[in-house]
């Protein structure tokens, strides 16, 4: 009996030592589980504490990002800007370059129909003029005297061309464009039937001493009409009124022309033919533009000159008409 209950002790020994084997087991297996969880939960943590700074960085680097971000879209927008100004400019450039040619293009046009010397703007040369019923012809311009666009339709310089000349050379002109020349009674007739025109006349005498008269609404007659000085309106000036003087013996205003074989005047007498020259006469004249050329510097009165009786009856060295519409 004693054996028997040996045993039993024996084997509740065993089992025991096998129950306590198998818990140490166990205890070893959730230890290294235990040690195992430990390092990944460092590992995590460790990671989580790395977090922020990570954050920061990214955070610096996005802010990086981002303001480089804004240079570039400020340098792109400056490059833009800048482009849009330099295209704006190319642009404007272009226009006024349009205008210039556009104006120009008008330019030679209003020159190429020019009825005047108007559109030939501050030239005092010789220009080409067209006018509805005659062929195209050659003009002096002057824009010394009075201002630009005046058209030149008779000038004395000199004795080298004489003024003595008969109708038809009245009529179609005569002398050289450059010094003493008439341009002719049908041209003027053309010009100022087409538009209204103005009238200026320069005059200077041998003692070096200037005159002007310049009147409005100056029209010239048809040669049926035989070119009649039909009307000059107001004069303005300071070298009188000769051309519709108080005298109306004179007056040059409302007479036909006269040429030394043509006498339309009201004298008794042929004014042209004892004057020499070819005017619109009355019976004589307050002046005569187209009087005999006296070559020497005087102070004596001669009614066969050049003559303007409005400032004094003494010869004119230099006399210019021109007109203006
Ligand atoms: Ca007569």
């Amino acid at each position: 009996e004693k054996n028997d209950q040996y045993e039993k002790l024996q084997t509740k020994l065993q089992q025991r030592e096998t129950t306590i084997k198998s818990l140490e087991s166990k205890a070893n297996a959730n230890k290294e589980a235990l040690s195992n969880w430990s390092e990944d939960k460092l590992k995590a943590e460790k990671e989580t504490l790395k977090l922020p700074a990570k954050i920061t960085e990214l955070q610096t680097k996005l802010a990086e990002a981002l303001k480089k971000g804004d240079q570039l879209k400020d340098s792109l927008t400056n490059e833009r800007d800048k482009r849009i100004a330099e295209i704006e400019e190319q642009l404007s450039c272009k226009e006024h370059e349009n205008k210039l040619l556009k104006d120009e293009l008008t330019r030679q046009k209003d020159r190429a129909e020019a009825t005047s010397c108007l559109p030939f703007g501050s030239s005092s040369d010789i220009e080409t003029i067209r006018l509805p019923g005659v062929d195209p012809f050659l003009v002096p311009c002057d824009s010394k005297f009075a201002g630009n666009g005046w058209t030149v339709i008779q000038r004395r310089v000199d004795d080298s061309v004489s003024f003595d000349r008969n109708w038809e050379e009245y009529k179609n002109g005569f002398g050289d464009l450059r010094g003493n020349f008439w341009l002719g009674l049908e041209k003027l007739h053309l010009m100022t039937k087409l538009r209204p025109h103005e009238l200026y006349i320069q005059l200077e005498d041998f003692n070096n001493e200037t005159r002007y008269a310049r009147y409005t609404n100056f029209t010239i007659g048809n040669e049926a009409q035989s070119y009649e000085l039909i009307s000059v309106g107001n004069y303005t000036g300071n070298a009188g009124d000769a051309l519709d003087s108080g005298d109306r013996r004179g007056a040059a205003k409302n007479m036909k022309f006269s040429t030394p074989e043509r006498d339309n005047d009201k004298s008794h007498m042929n004014c042209a033919a004892f004057y020499a020259s070819g005017w619109w006469f009355n019976n004589c004249h307050a002046c005569n533009l187209n009087g005999g050329y006296v070559n020497t510097r005087t102070d004596k009165d001669n009614p066969n000159g050049i003559e303007w009786r409005t400032w004094h009856l003494k010869p004119l060295k230099f006399v210019q008409m021109m007109i203006r519409p």
